[in-house]
């Protein structure tokens, strides 16, 4: 551009640049939402033990050193995995209940998914004659969770309550199948949070649908909150056939009403998730459930 253009330019362009400010009138409609009120994703935590400060937006109930630490192997996806452990003798950190769990924060919509991958050790998780819960859904104030799983004769099993009769014999078991040791299994969780017959909850296991129950989970009143970690209440007064249990967990995400479950799977199709781990040398197994009903121990 020659000198004199510029100079003729110059002034015509402030003239311009002044009346839009003076006068804006209408901006262009490009499609796009300059403010948008949702965020692009669905998932509200997401857990990957990657980060230099894990779980700094949960409420951390470790008692002990050896509660909980990032670990390097196994891992499910990345460089690390959180290793939750509980020891008998271990503090008691919250009112009641021998524990290593995390507390997630209260939640004001009554649709929720929740995820994680988990690993149980054939060295760290042997088979014990007591039950342990590792993922519950808590109603605060309101003593056993009404919904959780717990691990029994090394058997995944869901235990939902819907009745304020806590401890009672209100209890609707589902046996999920053998606990999987020395391999990763993914869970998805998909709540509609409700005391009536419009309650929701289906689970996913590594990509398969292994349960959709309908009707009522939690009992009247508040919300529950999510946790997971290792909570064994017997410890809490008596030893069990085992004195440790340790269990590995990674991907750990809750998402909005919105998501939906490639959201929350860590790769996105079974085909897809298998053929990855085959690479990988580890393998997804289905344990289909048996249906066989054998809990009898309260929780909270
Ligand atoms: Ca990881």
């Amino acid at each position: 551009m020659n000198k004199e253009l510029f100079i003729f330019i110059l002034p015509i362009s402030f003239a311009v640049f002044g009346l839009l400010l003076l006068f804006p009138g209408e901006t262009p409609d490009t499609g796009q939402d300059s403010n948008p009120k949702e965020p692009d994703s669905h998932l509200l935590y997401e857990e990957t033990f990657e980060g230099p400060d894990p779980f700094d937006f949960v409420w951390k109930q470790f008692p002990e050193n050896h509660s909980f630490q990032v670990s390097n192997s196994p891992v499910f996806q990345g460089k690390k995995s959180g290793k939750f452990e509980l020891r008998h003798g271990d503090r008691i950190v919250t009112k009641t209940g021998v524990r290593s769990e995390v507390l997630f924060p209260e939640q004001f919509h009554r649709e929720r998914w929740y995820s994680f991958a988990v690993y149980f050790p054939s060295d760290g998780y042997p088979v014990d004659n007591d039950a342990e819960i590792i993922t519950q859904w808590h109603q605060e104030q309101m003593g056993s969770p009404s919904t959780s799983l717990f691990v029994e004769n090394d058997h995944l099993i869901i235990v939902v309550r819907n009745d304020p009769v806590f401890n009672g014999e209100k209890r609707e078991k589902h046996d999920l199948g053998q606990v999987p040791k020395d391999q990763w299994q993914e869970f998805v969780f998909h709540f509609i949070h409700s005391n009536d017959g419009d309650g929701l909850l289906e689970i996913w296991r590594n990509g398969d649908k292994i349960l959709t129950r309908s009707g009522p989970n939690i009992y009247p009143g508040i919300l529950p909150k999510w946790k997971i970690g290792i909570y064994k209440w017997t410890w809490e007064k008596t030893k069990t056939s085992v004195n440790k249990r340790i269990v590995y967990f990674d991907n750990v995400r809750m998402g909005n009403e919105k998501a939906t479950l490639e959201d929350l799977m860590s790769i996105n199709s079974v085909s897809a998730n298998n053929a990855a781990l085959a690479k990988s040398g580890r393998a997804y197994h289905a344990f289909p459930p048996t249906g066989k009903d054998t809990i009898d121990c309260p929780g909270r």
